[in-house]
C-alpha cells in the first residue's frame, strides 16, 4: 500500500496553489557514464555554478524544443533548475504545509531543495510530491532552489520496458556507442512534462478521499471515506451539493453514506440529454485550530459487464471512440491547454463518446474534462510492449503492481473512468503471461471493486493465456495491413472469424480496441492502395461492416487507431511517424474523419 493519498491540488480558502511552469534552467549530463552531475553533486550549487545550461520550458518534452540531434535523442540524465520565491506568510505560519508537486516527469526523478534530497520517484506519467515546510523554513528569506534530475533510460523492469545495446564492433562503431531498443510504437519523450506545483494545506488536512456510488429507483448512494493526516481530534463535515450549489445531503465523519433523492446520474455524452452531471462533495475538517476544506466532484454511476454487454447506469454502452497519445509537434508530450481543448472540440464534432489513454495515464485534467464531458475513459497503464520474456519476472511484476497503486490511487474517483486497462499488446501467449495477469488482475480488483478489468491484447485467441481474468475482451487487429498487405477483400472473413474465436474461448464482450491503416495526408489513389486515404476510408469501412453484424451479439466498441498521428521512433515503417491518425499531427483531418463523424453520429442515434 502506498503512503499517504495524491489529491488533485486545488485552491479553497485554506489552500494555495502557485504554478512553477515557465523556463527552467537545464543540462544534459553528456558524459561518458552519463554521471557526472552525481560525481560532482551539481545540486550543491546553482545549476549555472557548474557548467553552461540552456533555458528549457516546463511543461515540456525537451527532445524537440532544440535543433539539437544528441539532445533529441538523448539517453540519461538530464538536470532541470529554478528558484522560486516562497511567500512569507508560508514560511512564518509553522500551520502551513508546503508540498512541492511534480504532475509527472519522464522517467526516473530525483527532486532536491536547496541541495537537500526531498524525494524520488520510478515512472512517468503519474504525480509525485514532497513536503518541504521545514526545509524552507531553514533559510526563510533567501529563494527556494528546485532541482530536478530526470532520466529516460528503460529497463527490462521498467514500464515500459527497454534495453540498452552496447556495440562493441570497434570497426563499426565509435566507443562507448549504444542504442535504446524499445518494443512500443512511439518516441520515448522525456523531461517535465506536467506542471510543477507549490501547493499549501493546514498542518492537519484532508489527504485522501474515495467514493463509490451506486443508485436504486431515483435514489443515488455516495458511500465515501475520508483520510486525515497530521493530527488527530478533528471533526469531518461532508456536504453533497447539486450542480448549482443546492444542498442535497450531509454527514459527519470519515466514512459513511450520502443519500441523494431525484438523482441526476452521470450519462455519457450522446447517451442522454444532460451529460457529465457532477454533484460537488465538500469535505471540511477542522480541530480547534485549524481547518481545511477540500471539494471533490462526483458523477453518480454504476459499471457493469455481462457476458455480452457493457454496462452504465444499467443501460448498454456502446463505445465509439478513439484512442490518443499525449503528442504533438514541439512540445511532445508536454502538457498543454489549447491543445487538450482542441482535441475535445475534435472529438465531440466527431461524435466520439469514449477513448482509451493508451499507452499510458494521461494529465488529470483531460480525466476532469472527461468527467464534465460525459467522455468514457479506459484508463490504461504504461504496461505497454512486455514482449521479452524477462519482462515478465518477478521484479517486473513487482513494479507493475506498485504502478497499479498510483494509478487507481490518482484515478479512483473520476466517474469516467469505466475500466482500468493493465497492459498493451503483451506477449500473453508466453507461458509466465498466465501467471502475471492474473496477479496483476488480481492486485487491480483488489484496489477497485467498482470497474472492469482489461489488459488490450493482439495475440490469437487460442494462443492466449492472460484472457480468463479479463472482464472485457480488448483485442486489437489490423487486418489488411500488416498481414495480407493491400487485400482488403480478407476482411471480412478473418475479422469475423477472429471475434467468433474470442467469444467462444471467453464468453466475454469485446471491443476492437485499436484497427487502422497509415494514411499520407494528400495521398490519393482509386482503386485504393496502402497509405492512400482512399485506402484507409475502405479498410475503416471493411471493419465497420463486420461490427454491424457483430453489434447486437457480443460487440460493444470501436475504438479507431489512432485519433492523431504521432511521433514514433525512426524506422523503415515509419514516414515521420505513425501515420494511422484520422487526424494529422496537426489535427486536421483526413478523408477518414469525415467518414467516422458520419458513422458515430448514426450510432450515437442507434445505440445511444
Ligand atoms: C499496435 C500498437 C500501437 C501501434 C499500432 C501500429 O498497440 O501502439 O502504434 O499497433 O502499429 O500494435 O500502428
Amino acid at each position: 500500500p502506498l503512503d499517504g493519498g495524491m489529491l488533485f491540488p486545488q485552491e479553497s480558502s485554506f489552500r494555495e496553489v502557485k504554478e512553477l511552469n515557465g523556463l527552467w534552467d537545464f543540462r544534459a549530463d553528456g558524459s561518458p557514464n552519463r554521471n557526472e552531475g552525481f560525481e560532482k553533486a551539481w545540486y550543491k550549487r546553482r545549476l549555472t555554478e557548474t557548467g553552461p545550461v540552456i533555458e528549457m520550458p516546463v511543461p515540456a518534452s525537451y527532445n524537440d524544443i532544440t535543433q539539437d540531434p544528441t539532445l533529441r535523442d538523448f539517453i540519461g540524465w538530464v538536470w532541470y533548475e529554478r528558484e522560486v520565491f516562497v511567500p512569507a506568510r508560508w514560511i512564518s505560519d509553522e500551520g502551513t504545509r508546503v508540498v512541492l508537486r511534480v504532475g509527472s516527469a519522464h522517467y526516473y526523478s530525483i527532486v532536491w531543495v536547496n541541495g537537500e534530497k526531498v524525494t524520488e520517484h520510478e515512472g512517468g506519467h503519474l504525480p509525485f510530491e514532497a513536503e518541504i515546510s521545514s526545509l524552507i523554513r531553514k533559510e526563510p528569506t533567501k529563494p527556494c532552489r528546485i532541482t530536478i534530475a530526470v532520466n529516460n533510460t528503460l529497463t527490462l523492469e521498467t514500464l515500459p520496458p527497454g534495453t540498452i545495446q552496447y556495440m562493441n564492433d570497434s570497426s563499426r562503431y565509435p566507443d562507448g556507442f549504444f542504442v535504446q531498443n524499445i518494443d512500443f510504437d512511439f518516441f520515448n519523450y522525456a523531461g517535465i512534462h506536467r506542471s510543477v506545483l507549490l501547493y499549501t494545506t493546514p498542518k492537519v488536512h484532508v489527504d485522501d478521499i474515495s467514493v463509490e456510488t451506486n443508485f436504486m429507483d431515483n435514489t443515488g448512494l455516495v458511500r465515501y471515506k475520508v483520510s486525515v493526516q497530521g493530527g488527530f481530534n478533528n471533526t469531518l463535515n461532508i456536504t453533497l451539493m447539486d450542480k448549482d450549489g443546492h444542498f442535497v445531503a450531509s454527514s459527519t465523519g470519515s466514512s459513511g453514506g450520502l443519500k441523494v433523492v431525484d438523482v441526476k446520474l452521470w450519462w455519457p455524452y450522446l447517451m442522454h440529454e444532460n451529460p457529465g452531471y457532477l454533484y460537488s462533495m465538500k469535505v471540511r475538517q477542522h480541530t480547534s485550530t485549524y481547518e481545511d476544506e477540500y471539494t471533490l466532484p462526483v458523477g453518480i454511476r454504476t459499471i457493469n459487464v455481462t457476458n455480452t454487454q457493457f454496462l452504465i447506469n444499467n443501460k448498454p454502452f456502446y463505445f465509439h471512440g478513439v484512442n490518443k497519445h499525449e503528442d504533438s509537434d514541439i512540445r511532445g508530450r508536454g502538457f498543454d491547454w489549447p491543445l487538450i481543448v482542441k482535441d475535445f472540440n475534435l472529438m465531440k464534432w466527431l461524435g466520439v463518446n469514449s477513448f482509451r489513454t493508451s499507452h499510458y495515464p494521461y494529465a488529470e485534467e483531460i480525466l476532469q474534462m472527461c468527467d464534465r464531458h460525459g467522455i468514457v475513459v479506459i484508463d490504461e497503464c504504461p504496461g505497454v510492449g512486455i514482449k521479452d520474456i524477462r519482462s515478465f519476472r518477478n521484479a517486473s511484476l513487482s513494479h507493475h503492481l506498485v504502478v497499479m497503486d498510483e494509478l487507481v490511487r490518482r484515478d479512483k474517483n473520476h466517474p469516467s473512468v469505466v475500466m482500468w486497462s493493465v497492459a498493451n499488446e503483451p506477449a500473453s501467449e508466453m507461458p509466465p503471461a498466465e501467471f502475471y495477469f492474473k496477479t496483476l488482475i488480481e492486485h487491480t480488483k483488489a484496489l477497485d471493486q467498482t470497474r472492469p478489468v482489461t489488459y488490450v491484447t493482439i495475440a490469437a485467441a487460442d494462443m492466449d493465456k492472460g484472457g480468463p481474468y479479463v472482464d472485457v475482451v480488448c483485442a486489437n487487429s489490423y487486418f489488411a495491413w500488416y498481414f495480407d498487405q493491400g487485400r482488403l477483400d480478407i476482411i471480412p472473413l478473418q475479422l469475423s472469424t477472429h471475434f467468433e474465436n474470442w467469444y467462444r474461448k471467453y464468453q466475454r464482450p469485446i471491443i476492437q480496441s485499436e484497427y487502422g491503416a497509415d494514411a499520407v495526408p494528400g495521398l490519393h489513389m482509386d482503386p485504393p492502395m496502402m497509405f492512400t486515404e482512399e485506402y484507409q476510408n475502405a479498410l475503416l469501412q471493411s471493419y465497420h461492416d463486420v461490427f454491424d453484424q457483430k453489434r447486437n451479439q457480443y460487440f460493444v466498441g470501436e475504438l479507431i487507431w489512432n485519433f492523431a498521428d504521432f511521433m514514433t521512433s525512426q524506422g523503415i515503417y515509419r514516414v515521420v511517424g505513425n501515420k494511422k491518425g484520422i487526424f494529422t499531427r496537426q489535427r486536421q483531418p483526413k478523408a477518414a474523419a469525415f467518414l467516422l463523424r458520419k458513422r458515430y453520429w448514426r450510432l450515437a442515434n442507434e445505440t445511444g
